[in-house]
C-alpha cells in the first residue's frame, strides 16, 4: 500500500466543466487543499474508452439503479415509470449509455492526483453524486444543480462535472486507462515540508 501521504486517484473534468470555463476554478481547489497534479491532459474521449472507463459488472449497474430509484421516491416519484422497468440492472445498463454520450460531447480534462488520502479528499472537496443533493463548498454544490429526476427523464445523464476515482481499485485502474507511465510525474510541492 502507497503511503497515505502519496495516494493517486484519477480527476475527469467532464465536457460540461470544460464548456462552462470551469477548469481553472476545479483545479484551484484541488491545488489549494495541498493536493498534487502529478499528471494533466485535455482528450476528447471516444464512446469505447467510456465504456471501458465504467466498471460493466451487474454490482456496478445496481448500485446506480437502487440509488436512482431512491432519489426518485424522495420526490415522489417512480423511477421505474420512466426507465419503463423496476429492475435496477437495466436502469444502470440504461444510465451507462447516457453517460457514454455525455463524455463525448467534447474534450474533457484528465488529472492524476497525488496526496494525503487523495481518493477520499478528493470526493470531499466534488461533493454528491447528484448535484441537487450536493453541499454548498463543494465542487458539483457551487456550480451544478441537476438531478437524476430531470436528467433520466430527458434521456441523459446528470451533468455534475467532474468524475474522481470512488476507491483504491479504481483509482489504479484509472490511472493506467487514462495515463501510460511516462505521463505521471514525481516531483516535490514546495509547501510539503509545511503541510505534514
Ligand atoms: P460517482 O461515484 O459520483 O462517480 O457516481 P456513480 O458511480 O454512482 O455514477 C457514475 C455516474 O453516473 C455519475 F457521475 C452520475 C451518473 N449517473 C447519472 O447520470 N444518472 C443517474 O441516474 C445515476 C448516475
Amino acid at each position: 500500500m502507497a503511503h497515505p501521504s502519496e495516494e493517486k486517484t484519477v480527476v475527469l473534468i467532464k465536457p460540461d466543466g470544460v464548456k462552462r470555463g470551469l477548469i481553472g476554478e476545479i483545479i484551484t481547489r484541488i491545488e489549494k487543499r495541498g493536493l498534487k497534479i502529478i499528471a494533466l491532459k485535455m482528450v476528447w474521449p471516444t464512446q469505447e474508452h467510456i465504456d471501458k472507463h465504467y466498471p460493466a459488472h451487474d454490482d456496478w449497474f445496481r448500485s446506480i439503479g437502487e440509488r436512482l430509484t431512491e432519489f426518485f421516491k424522495a420526490q415522489g416519484l417512480d423511477a421505474a415509470k420512466h426507465f419503463g422497468t423496476s429492475d435496477y440492472i437495466e436502469m444502470g445498463k440504461q444510465t451507462k449509455g447516457w453517460l457514454k454520450n455525455y463524455l463525448t460531447e467534447g474534450p474533457i480534462v484528465a488529472m492524476v492526483i497525488q496526496g494525503m488520502h487523495a481518493i477520499s479528499t478528493v470526493r470531499k472537496i466534488v461533493g454528491s453524486t447528484y448535484p441537487a443533493e450536493a453541499l454548498p463548498g463543494t465542487i458539483r454544490g457551487d456550480f451544478s444543480v441537476d438531478a437524476p429526476t430531470a436528467a433520466n427523464v430527458d434521456g441523459r445523464a446528470v451533468k455534475n462535472l467532474i468524475h474522481a476515482s470512488g476507491n483504491a481499485d479504481e483509482a489504479r485502474n484509472e490511472v493506467e486507462h487514462w495515463f501510460a507511465p511516462e505521463e505521471i510525474h514525481t516531483y516535490k510541492r514546495a509547501d510539503e515540508d509545511i503541510m505534514f
